[in-house]
């Protein structure tokens, strides 16, 4: 999170948000049946971004039927061609991503070099990179003719809102399925944008179908019957529901989860790099992010350095306007997210944790949080133990490799986990006893489509990213 100065917020100005949307269906914008609608709102301002429609029960039967017919002739299609739309979708979200980051900021409270540095070239990347398989899939590994599975039902949750749209749309497409994708219900915008998008690159119709509404639109979609593939991303709590749901359906399923990964910092790291690590691995998306270092581990003789450093860094960070190119740390996406923060870490407090966030001013409209660091926390504390998704980092000490290992592991997630130490051995010994999909080193937060990211235990199944995210998109 280098700072780049810079005076003028981004103009709001580039987007052009309209008062109202419908449902995107077999190619068209239309209202919900029943006509019911809901609000979307700016974390940031309160203010009333747009009307959505909400998705009832007859709209996603309509979606899924558009996909099924389209299913026809989209699997059929040769390889080369799905790539062609695919890498026209791509360089379209090119071209706008300077209106979709605006959006996204808007609509989700993230700050504007994040959405621009970060999602926005990460979306494009995924579906440059997707759009490369579709016409080799016989060379993946999956068999000479591996098939798509028919619809795929997605749910998506409202951190990385356009992010978790391409991690999921661009691998199901490239293999040949069809899409009935719903956003979450308080960042619904930049999906129904990737909509105009989809038909702006002459996508066929039905392949991808928008439904924004809440959760009762989610579960009827994963519950629907010709639904042929689920993938979720979201609380582990729904997850397991939709788990119970799918059982014994024959969908296919893919779940990424919560988490609660430990950053692992040695007395050899380098302490001003580490803190920049910890500082991103916490702070980046105000800490909602499933794989945030929301646990810190640090070895006990070099605590009091590290915790001095981390505190002069902290107290740098710019809370405010997303649209701020200055801003560090925007806006927390929701009222009950902002309860549910608050009330764990008044929790800390209570079990007897050291409560410590550096002084700053923060907005008096919209939802905020300041950055946040507990220390002798212990293992027992539900700080230590449950997701928080917010700006709260909760320290911890070990003293040998082994204790660091016991504790990091000591989690029922199992999403991913960082290491600090310049010594190249103990980092290999390390990755292997950690259970976590992702293991970084030296780093934190690096994300690239050629990856496989998901999780071990509570943190859920199946892989997203890479040559492994095309296994969940196909029979083979
Ligand atoms: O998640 P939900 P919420 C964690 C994080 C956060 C907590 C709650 O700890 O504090 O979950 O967030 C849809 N069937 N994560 O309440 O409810 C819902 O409409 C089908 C971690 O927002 O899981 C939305 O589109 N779908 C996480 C999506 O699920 C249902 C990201 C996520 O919402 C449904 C988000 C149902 N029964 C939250 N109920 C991560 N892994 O990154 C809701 N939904």
């Amino acid at each position: 999170m280098a700072f780049e100065y810079a005076p003028a917020p981004e103009s709001r100005s580039v987007v052009d948000i309209a008062p109202s949307y419908g449902l995107f269906i077999d190619g068209e914008f239309r209202p919900a049946e029943d006509g019911k609608v809901f609000k979307t709102v700016s974390p940031s301002s309160e203010e009333v971004l747009s009307e959505v429609a909400q998705a009832g029960q007859s709209d996603v039967d309509a979606a899924v039927r558009a996909a099924r017919k389209a299913f026809e002739k989209w699997s059929a299609l040769p390889g080369s061609e799905r790539a062609k739309y695919l890498f026209r979708i791509a360089r379209i979200i090119q071209e706008r991503s300077r209106e979709l980051a605006v959006l996204e900021s808007l609509d989700n409270g993230k700050p504007i070099r994040e959405s621009r540095d970060a999602d926005l070239p990460l979306v494009a990347a995924h579906f440059f990179y997707y759009a490369g398989w579709a016409d080799k899939l016989g060379h993946a590994g999956f068999g000479a003719d591996p098939k798509p599975l028919g619809v795929a039902g997605q749910v998506i949750p409202w951190n990385f809102p356009l992010l978790m749209l391409a991690w999921k749309i661009a691998p199901a497409l490239a293999c040949g399925n069809t899409v009935v994708l719903k956003p979450a219900e308080t960042t619904p915008l930049s999906a129904l944008f990737f909509a105009d998008i989809c038909r702006q690159a002459g996508l066929p119709k039905g392949v991808v179908n928008i439904l924004t509404g809440d959760g009762s639109t989610g579960a009827a979609l994963v519950a629907h019957p010709d639904v042929n593939k689920v993938a979720f991303t979201g609380s582990t709590e729904v997850g397991k529901a939709i788990a119970r749901t799918v059982a014994g359906t024959g969908k296919k399923l893919t779940l990424e989860l919560g988490g609660k990964a430990a950053n692992i910092v040695f007395e050899d790291a380098p302490i001003d790099q580490a803190v920049e690590g910890i500082v991103n691995g916490i702070f980046f998306n105000q800490g909602h992010v499933c794989c945030a270092g929301s646990r810190l581990l640090v070895q006990e003789s070099v605590q009091d350095e590290l915790l001095e450093a981390l505190k002069r860094r902290m107290s740098t960070l710019r809370v405010g306007d997303p649209l701020d190119k200055n801003t560090d740390i925007g806006a927390i996406n929701s009222a009950e997210q902002l309860a549910r923060i608050k009330s764990l870490a008044d929790s800390g407090e209570a079990e007897g944790a050291q409560r410590w966030a550096p002084a700053c001013e923060l907005p008096s409209t919209g939802y905020w949080f300041a950055p946040t660091l507990f220390t002798g926390v212990s293992q027992a504390h539900r700080i230590a133990r449950e997701e928080i998704f917010g700006p709260v980092l909760s320290v911890l000490t070990f003293r040998t490799p082994a204790e660091a290992v016991e504790k990091a592991n000591n989690t029922p997630y199992g999403l991913s986990a960082g290491i600090w130490t310049e010594k190249g051995s103990r980092i290999l010994w390390m990755a292997d006893k950690l259970r976590a999909g992702v293991v970084w080193a030296n780093t934190f937060n690096k994300f690239d489509p050629t990856s496989p990211f998901g999780g071990y235990k509570e943190s859920g199944f199946g892989r997203e990213g890479g040559r492994h995210g095309l296994e969940a998109y196909l029979n083979v």
